[in-house]
């Protein structure tokens, strides 16, 4: 897609969020809701939430405070981009004071040319923009799915920055640290570690990675890492280091707390043949959705849910209603490859009482979201990927 029709796009999808802001101020929202797109996800004016059994009445999302693990409630997704205020947060080392005006970006190790931006350099570059959605490789029905959000993320692509760097042949692994620092135990002895993540170089070249300092159109905030993070589309949100300030490529394995042992899914395989238990660094976001809400309106129901996936094209979203036959949902046409892919259910003929709902997606490779009894036994509680039924009573 050329720039002016990116700009166009833009202008189209800006004049939708006004449009859907003066129809909120006005509580009419119908003429919004037949024109498709942003608007069908915020509720109507005339629109109730369907209250979920399986819900605690007293659940309520925290409000975004520094330093602590803010989720959503999923029930309240009101539009494709997740504001930057409710985009979820998890911090392990807490968080920076502030954004530093000397923030320097430095590419070492096996390049042939090392290099250090500050971040007018970095500004100075060819800037992309794209939709990315990711979860914490820790998000589960335990939260109703509140570690999630999907943004426009707007910064330079990380590939040309090693090509410029060089990448020696022995260079096999790509490491990428943090500013913020924890102490860590390992084997009871206590050292001071930066948060880091890697990534083989093929991965690194190949996924499309950004180094992001805008999200939604706004400079990226302190808590989502500003002035500088990773974004890895299709990658759970751990790939996605904040406050992103040195890149090191070396010759072997990076083992650090985000790679060896935390964010590390135990479960167990077939390796050729062979059943066995296996460690495996969380990567790639697992084809997943949910179902996160239910409305009624007059007399209708919708139901509502998000797919997340490594980016493949997918084949179809569905639902099923008290273990009936799975039925096709409507895709948000605003989904692109990497964002969060919404999706609804116009529910027919709901009847009162207490009924389980529950979404499968599938994908052009005719991978199936799998059911809860069909997951791998798998202790660990990083990705958790399966279908989660919900619990709703029609009054
Ligand atoms: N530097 C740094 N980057 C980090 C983290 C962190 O603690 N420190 N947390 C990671 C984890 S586990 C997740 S899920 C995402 C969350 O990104 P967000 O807070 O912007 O949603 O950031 C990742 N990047
Ligand atoms: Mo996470």
């Amino acid at each position: 897609m050329n720039d002016n029709n990116n700009d166009a796009l833009q202008q189209t999808r800006q004049d939708r969020r006004d449009f859907l802001k003066q129809g909120a101020a006005l509580g009419t929202l119908s003429l919004a809701v037949s024109q498709g797109l942003w608007s069908q996800w915020a509720m109507a004016a005339d629109e109730e939430l369907v209250p979920f059994t399986d819900m605690p009445p007293e659940f309520v999302a925290p409000p975004v405070a520094p330093g602590a693990t803010h989720y959503l409630d999923s029930r309240t997704i009101s539009s494709f981009y997740t504001p930057n205020d409710d985009f979820y947060i998890i911090q392990h080392y807490g968080q920076p004071t502030a954004v530093d005006a000397n923030h320097r970006l430095r590419v070492t190790g096996l390049v042939n040319k090392e290099l250090s931006l500050d971040m007018a350099a970095i500004r100075a570059r060819p800037k992309v923009e794209i939709d990315v959605g990711f979860e914490c490789g820790g998000n589960s029905p335990r939260l109703f799915q509140g570690l999630i959000g999907n943004a426009k993320w707007g910064g330079t692509p990380l590939k040309p920055l090693l090509e410029e760097a060089g990448i020696k042949t022995d260079g096999i692994e790509v490491v990428f640290y943090g500013i913020d620092k924890g102490e860590e135990t390992i084997r009871d002895i206590k050292v001071e570690q930066s948060f880091g993540r890697s990534m083989h170089i093929t991965d690194a070249l190949n996924s499309d990675a950004l180094l992001a300092y805008e999200m939604n159109g706004e400079p990226l905030p302190l808590y989502h890492g500003a002035p500088l993070r990773l974004v890895v589309p299709g990658w759970y949100g751990v790939a996605n280091v904040k406050w992103l300030t040195q890149i090191h490529v070396q010759d072997r394995r990076f083992m650090g707390r985000f790679m060896g042992r935390d964010y590390v899914t135990l479960s167990k395989q077939d390796i050729g043949g062979e059943v066995r238990w296996e460690e495996r660094s969380v990567t790639k976001i697992r084809l997943k959705s949910s179902i996160v809400r239910v409305t009624k309106r007059g007399n209708s129901h919708r139901i509502t849910g998000f797919v997340l996936n490594d980016g493949t094209p997918l084949r179809a979203v569905e639902v099923s209603i008290d273990g009936g036959a799975w039925q096709p949902a409507t895709l948000d046409p605003a989904n692109s490859k990497y964002s969060w892919k919404l999706f609804n259910f116009d529910w027919q003929n709901a009847t009162p009482g207490e009924h389980t709902l529950v979404s499968r997606v599938i994908d052009t490779n005719g991978q199936v979201q799998a059911t809860p009894e069909e997951m791998p036994e798998k202790p660990t509680r990083w990705e958790n990927y399966a279908q989660f039924p919900r619990k709703v009573q029609i009054a």
